[in-house]
């Protein structure tokens, strides 16, 4: 039977349907209309894109942004932006050249468009599900296969509403929000699913309040986040002079939803993330009074002008406290240009705060980095373990608000105690822009005749082999639950800039919990590891896949696995295995071997039973037929590549 379900995220997948039916769980094919790619995800996109020898993107819009290796150092972080400008200019993509700002908030305001879909190099590319879109973070190689021309397969996801009721109090906003979420179902209750928003409440959150909710659902492990496209969309994109492109796009019927989850806003109190995992939220009132060291504002999670203007506001004419680092990280030139323009800026400075380039920067462990031992309050989206750049870092998750309060009394503070009395964020309606900083693609005859621009930290891409038929290979590892790319390729100034050269990256893998990882990998070669629940959340950086591939992973056995990473392992052909019964867990050992004696027929089949130093497990896949043929031609470039000849 058709499906005929109404709600938005149904109405865009209808649209851009290519294969398979609406129905939870089986593999779709969609159209993919516009991508986004960031420094450091795309240096890598762009190799593969050179691997696909692709002479043109085929999607309407493709934009490389430079947002997150933005500290030049040495040559390597500006060797690849000109790289990635070369590449923008030769496959036909735009490009948002260093200092613009974070590509989430850039894209919403210049390409955002509702009902279309797009797909990102970086898990928060799902923020643009805030303005009706339907936005997926994935990994850097389906991306690449997008621009390519190459529908996106994914598993039909549930569809979740989430209706919201009542408004928000003054001192509490859209974080607290999405914290809530993250209160209620933590780092991986979201995977499988689409949080769609609807109801009254919704009316009463602008469209950069949605992109704070939309852009965490990556915390949530979902697929995607969506807002409906409604008169709040129409007028953020009369602000940015492109009201011509808005549909209108709403549910019909609330019983389309797989399920519903409500939140009344006038009940959300102020959350907090603690330290180390988006998930593990309390209240900030039961944690008044922790000493901190450091404020930082700013980041993909609360990018909006609001999220500035309501610090500056509550911090007009007072003091950060002694010893309190406040940074202001601005999300992109525009807000800074019209924090500066509304004098804005000018209450921040004079309060004492450290103003900072346009773009990631500490969100991703790109300078301000905290003090041993130090509490950073953020209004970052993430805060895994050692992310900040500091070893056992202590970051928490909040909202401007209480980032501004807490600054103020050098202690966590709850806005709800505090005085009230600061000017509400105005609603913005002009908006001072200079478009001109975007380089739009070149015409195909100039962009025919550019060479790609590789300084010497350029690396090559790696080959992928094809599996074996057997193998016995050494654990050289074994992990707990919730295991992140950050934890498994360290984000961090160090390594970020080795993110074009494999080679020369796989030095740091799992350096932050093996030290020695590295060195036994290169001792033993092929090898495998152990994992628990969804192992590789996070990031979508496929390098903490590719990385460990090149210095031998075959196979993984876990008890589940993020989307992302799951996926970033399929396109580089690493087995994902999980146990049948987790249990067995237990059996499995650092150091011991693993022994399967059929890898071809466990691929087919989908179990078998594997021997760890002489105990048996059972293991499965849930792979789709083709994720296995994917697998089976050594990764999903030779797949296309002998699809295509
Ligand atoms: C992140 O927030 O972890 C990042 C940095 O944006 C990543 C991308 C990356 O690892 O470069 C993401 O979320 O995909």
């Amino acid at each position: 039977m058709k499906n005929t379900k109404n709600t938005v995220t149904h109405k865009i997948l209808r649209n851009h349907l290519v294969k398979g039916e609406l129905e939870q769980g089986k593999e779709i094919e969609i159209k993919i209309d516009q991508t986004l790619t960031q420094d450091a995800t795309g240096t890598l996109v762009m190799l593969e894109l050179e691997e696909l020898e692709l002479q043109k993107a085929k999607t309407e819009v493709s934009v490389q942004y430079v947002d997150h290796n933005l500290l030049a150092v040495d040559n390597k972080n500006p060797d690849d932006h000109l790289f990635l400008s070369s590449a923008a200019n030769k496959f036909g993509l735009w490009f948002s050249p260093p200092g613009n700002g974070i590509s989430h908030v850039i894209h919403m305001e210049n390409f955002g468009r509702p009902g279309k879909t797009l797909i990102g190099s970086d898990s928060h590319s799902c923020a643009a599900g805030s303005m009706g879109m339907l936005a997926i973070g994935i990994g850097g190689l389906d991306v690449a296969l997008a621009i390519y021309g190459e529908p996106l397969r994914i598993k039909m996801p549930e569809v979740i509403g989430v209706k919201l009721s009542g408004k928000l109090r003054k001192g509490v906003s859209a974080k607290d929000v999405i914290l809530e979420m993250l209160r209620r179902f933590d780092v991986k209750g979201g995977k499988g699913k689409i949080y769609e928003y609807f109801g009254e409440g919704v009316n009463t959150l602008e469209a950069m309040d949605r992109h704070v909710i939309a852009n965490m659902g990556a915390e949530l492990g979902a697929t995607t986040s969506v807002f409906p496209s409604d008169n709040i969309t129409k007028s953020f994109l009369k602000l940015h002079d492109r009201e011509d492109q808005w549909i209108e796009l709403k549910n019909e019927n609330e019983s389309d939803y797989d399920s519903i989850v409500e939140i009344n806003l006038s009940e959300v109190e102020p959350l907090i993330a603690k330290p180390c995992s988006p998930g593990n939220v309390v209240a900030v009132k039961d944690v008044v009074g922790t000493p901190i060291y450091q404020s930082y504002i700013g980041s993909s999670a609360n990018p909006g002008y609001r999220d500035f203007e309501v610090v500056a506001n509550i911090m007009k004419g007072q003091d950060v406290a002694k010893n309190v680092s406040l940074d202001i990280n601005p999300s992109s030139r525009e807000t800074l240009t019209n924090l500066t323009k509304n004098g804005k800026l000018h209450h921040l400075l004079s309060a004492g705060a450290r103003i900072h380039q346009s773009g990631c920067n500490g969100c991703i462990g790109m300078g301000q980095a905290p003090a041993t031992d130090e509490n950073s309050l953020r209004t970052t989206p993430r805060n895994f373990p050692g992310r900040s750049g500091t070893k056992e870092d202590k970051v928490w998750l909040c909202s401007p608000e209480t980032a501004a309060f807490s600054a103020l009394a050098g202690e966590i503070r709850n806005p709800l105690d505090e005085n009230l009395e600061f000017e509400e964020p105005i609603h913005i309606t002009k908006w001072e822009t200079k478009k001109s900083l975007l380089v739009a693609p070149l015409e195909e005859k100039i962009a025919k005749t550019i060479t790609l621009k590789k300084g010497p930290n350029i690396g090559t891409f790696p080959t992928i082999e094809k599996p074996k038929s057997s193998y016995k290979l050494t654990t050289l590892l074994k992990v707990g639950d919730n295991i992140s790319t950050d934890e498994i390729l360290p984000a961090g100034s160090k390594v970020l800039p080795y993110r074009s050269n494999i080679k020369k990256i796989s030095e740091f893998v799992y350096n932050n919990l093996d030290i020695d990882y590295f060195k036994k990998a290169n001792e033993v070669k092929e090898h495998c590891l152990v994992g628990g629940e969804n192992y590789g959340q996070g990031s979508s950086r496929e390098h903490a896949v590719l990385a460990p591939v090149f210095l031998g992973l075959k196979f993984i056995l876990a008890k589940s696995f993020s989307r992302i990473y799951r996926s970033n392992m399929v396109n580089y052909g690493v087995i994902p295995m999980i146990f049948e019964n987790p249990e067995d867990y237990e059996k499995c050992e650092m150091g011991q071997k693993i022994y399967i004696n059929d890898t071809l027929n466990f691929l087919e089949n989908g179990t078998a039973t594997v021997d760890a130093n002489g105990k048996k497990i059972k293991i499965k896949h849930d792979l789709s037929p083709r994720e296995v043929e994917v697998i089976n031609s050594g990764g999903i470039i030779n797949y296309v590549k002998a699809k295509n000849n």
